[in-house]
Protein backbone atom coordinates (compact mmCIF):
# COMPACT_ATOMS: atom_id res chain seq x y z
CA UNK A 1 0.00 0.00 0.00
CA UNK A 2 1.28 3.81 -0.69
CA UNK A 3 0.66 6.22 1.47
CA UNK A 4 2.08 9.97 1.05
CA UNK A 5 2.72 11.32 4.50
CA UNK A 6 2.67 14.74 3.11
CA UNK A 7 -0.73 14.37 1.87
CA UNK A 8 -2.96 17.62 3.19
CA UNK A 9 -5.28 15.40 5.59
CA UNK A 10 -2.04 14.08 7.16
CA UNK A 11 -1.00 17.39 7.77
CA UNK A 12 -4.00 18.03 9.46
CA UNK A 13 -3.78 15.16 11.66
CA UNK A 14 -0.31 16.81 12.83
CA UNK A 15 -1.63 19.67 13.58
CA UNK A 16 0.37 21.34 10.92
CA UNK A 17 -2.33 22.61 9.17
CA UNK A 18 -5.61 24.41 10.46
CA UNK A 19 -9.41 23.32 10.32
CA UNK A 20 -12.27 23.66 11.29
CA UNK A 21 -13.02 20.57 13.52
CA UNK A 22 -15.85 19.64 14.86
CA UNK A 23 -15.16 15.81 16.46
CA UNK A 24 -12.10 13.86 17.04
CA UNK A 25 -11.93 10.56 18.90
CA UNK A 26 -8.55 8.65 19.11
CA UNK A 27 -9.33 6.98 15.87
CA UNK A 28 -10.89 9.56 13.80
CA UNK A 29 -11.57 13.52 13.14
CA UNK A 30 -14.56 15.06 11.08
CA UNK A 31 -13.69 19.06 9.84
CA UNK A 32 -15.36 20.74 7.76
CA UNK A 33 -14.66 20.93 4.16
CA UNK A 34 -12.57 23.48 2.79
CA UNK A 35 -14.51 23.85 -0.96
CA UNK A 36 -17.69 22.64 0.72
CA UNK A 37 -20.86 21.50 -2.18
CA UNK A 38 -23.18 23.39 0.52
CA UNK A 39 -23.14 24.75 4.08
CA UNK A 40 -22.73 21.77 6.66
CA UNK A 41 -20.23 19.82 4.32
CA UNK A 42 -18.37 17.93 6.72
CA UNK A 43 -15.63 15.24 5.60
CA UNK A 44 -14.45 12.27 8.42
CA UNK A 45 -11.05 10.47 8.70
CA UNK A 46 -9.43 7.85 9.88
CA UNK A 47 -6.30 8.43 11.91
CA UNK A 48 -5.07 5.07 10.90
CA UNK A 49 -2.73 6.20 7.19
CA UNK A 50 -4.99 4.65 4.39
CA UNK A 51 -5.39 5.96 0.88
CA UNK A 52 -8.73 3.94 0.04
CA UNK A 53 -11.13 2.14 2.21
CA UNK A 54 -9.94 -1.06 0.72
CA UNK A 55 -6.10 0.13 2.13
CA UNK A 56 -8.02 0.15 5.95
CA UNK A 57 -8.15 -2.05 8.28
CA UNK A 58 -11.33 -3.81 10.03
CA UNK A 59 -11.17 -2.07 12.56
CA UNK A 60 -10.15 1.31 10.71
CA UNK A 61 -12.98 0.93 8.67
CA UNK A 62 -15.39 0.16 11.53
CA UNK A 63 -14.31 3.36 13.66
CA UNK A 64 -14.52 5.78 10.44
CA UNK A 65 -18.09 4.21 9.69
CA UNK A 66 -19.04 4.92 13.67
CA UNK A 67 -18.37 8.72 13.24
CA UNK A 68 -19.59 8.95 9.79
CA UNK A 69 -22.91 8.01 11.38
CA UNK A 70 -22.47 10.09 14.32
CA UNK A 71 -21.59 12.82 12.26
CA UNK A 72 -24.56 11.89 9.62
CA UNK A 73 -26.86 12.11 11.95
CA UNK A 74 -25.86 16.04 13.96
CA UNK A 75 -25.61 17.32 9.74
CA UNK A 76 -28.57 16.16 9.69
CA UNK A 77 -30.19 18.03 12.97
CA UNK A 78 -28.59 21.03 12.73
CA UNK A 79 -29.11 21.88 8.87
CA UNK A 80 -32.78 20.04 9.00
CA UNK A 81 -32.63 18.15 6.03
CA UNK A 82 -34.24 17.13 2.99
CA UNK A 83 -31.53 13.99 3.74
CA UNK A 84 -27.97 13.54 4.21
CA UNK A 85 -25.72 11.77 1.02
CA UNK A 86 -22.86 10.38 1.68
CA UNK A 87 -19.82 10.19 -0.29
CA UNK A 88 -16.49 8.73 -0.50
CA UNK A 89 -14.04 8.25 -3.70
CA UNK A 90 -11.61 5.81 -4.15
CA UNK A 91 -8.25 6.45 -6.65
CA UNK A 92 -6.90 9.58 -8.65
CA UNK A 93 -9.24 7.76 -11.38
CA UNK A 94 -12.81 7.92 -9.25
CA UNK A 95 -11.79 11.65 -9.13
CA UNK A 96 -9.93 11.27 -5.33
CA UNK A 97 -7.71 14.68 -4.96
CA UNK A 98 -6.86 14.18 -1.49
CA UNK A 99 -5.44 10.68 -1.35
CA UNK A 100 -6.01 10.44 2.47
CA UNK A 101 -9.37 8.17 3.18
CA UNK A 102 -12.09 10.29 2.98
CA UNK A 103 -15.87 10.60 3.98
CA UNK A 104 -18.17 13.41 2.63
CA UNK A 105 -21.38 13.97 5.29
CA UNK A 106 -23.18 16.87 2.28
CA UNK A 107 -26.40 17.77 3.45
CA UNK A 108 -29.15 17.60 1.04
CA UNK A 109 -29.61 15.64 -1.64
CA UNK A 110 -27.79 14.24 -4.46
CA UNK A 111 -30.02 16.85 -6.93
CA UNK A 112 -28.56 19.57 -5.58
CA UNK A 113 -25.02 18.53 -5.51
CA UNK A 114 -22.64 21.14 -7.35
CA UNK A 115 -21.71 19.40 -10.47
CA UNK A 116 -17.96 19.38 -11.48
P1 LIG B 1 -12.15 14.29 -2.92
O1 LIG B 1 -12.38 14.91 -4.24
O2 LIG B 1 -13.18 13.25 -2.59
O3 LIG B 1 -10.73 13.79 -2.73
O4 LIG B 1 -12.40 15.47 -1.86
C1 LIG B 1 -11.40 16.21 -1.25
C2 LIG B 1 -12.11 17.27 -0.45
O5 LIG B 1 -11.17 17.84 0.44
C3 LIG B 1 -12.67 18.42 -1.28
O6 LIG B 1 -14.08 18.49 -1.10
C4 LIG B 1 -11.99 19.66 -0.76
C5 LIG B 1 -11.42 19.20 0.57
N1 LIG B 1 -10.16 19.84 0.92
C6 LIG B 1 -9.06 19.95 0.12
N2 LIG B 1 -8.08 20.58 0.79
C7 LIG B 1 -8.56 20.85 2.03
C8 LIG B 1 -8.00 21.49 3.17
O7 LIG B 1 -6.86 21.94 3.22
N3 LIG B 1 -8.81 21.60 4.27
C9 LIG B 1 -10.10 21.11 4.28
N4 LIG B 1 -10.80 21.28 5.40
N5 LIG B 1 -10.64 20.50 3.21
C10 LIG B 1 -9.88 20.37 2.11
Amino acid sequence: MSYDNNNIFAKILRGELPCIKVYEDDHTMAFMDIMPQCDGHTLVIPKEPAETLMDLSDEGAAAVIKTTKKIAAAVDKAMQGPGVVLFQLNGAGAGQTVPHLHFHVIPGSLAMLRQP
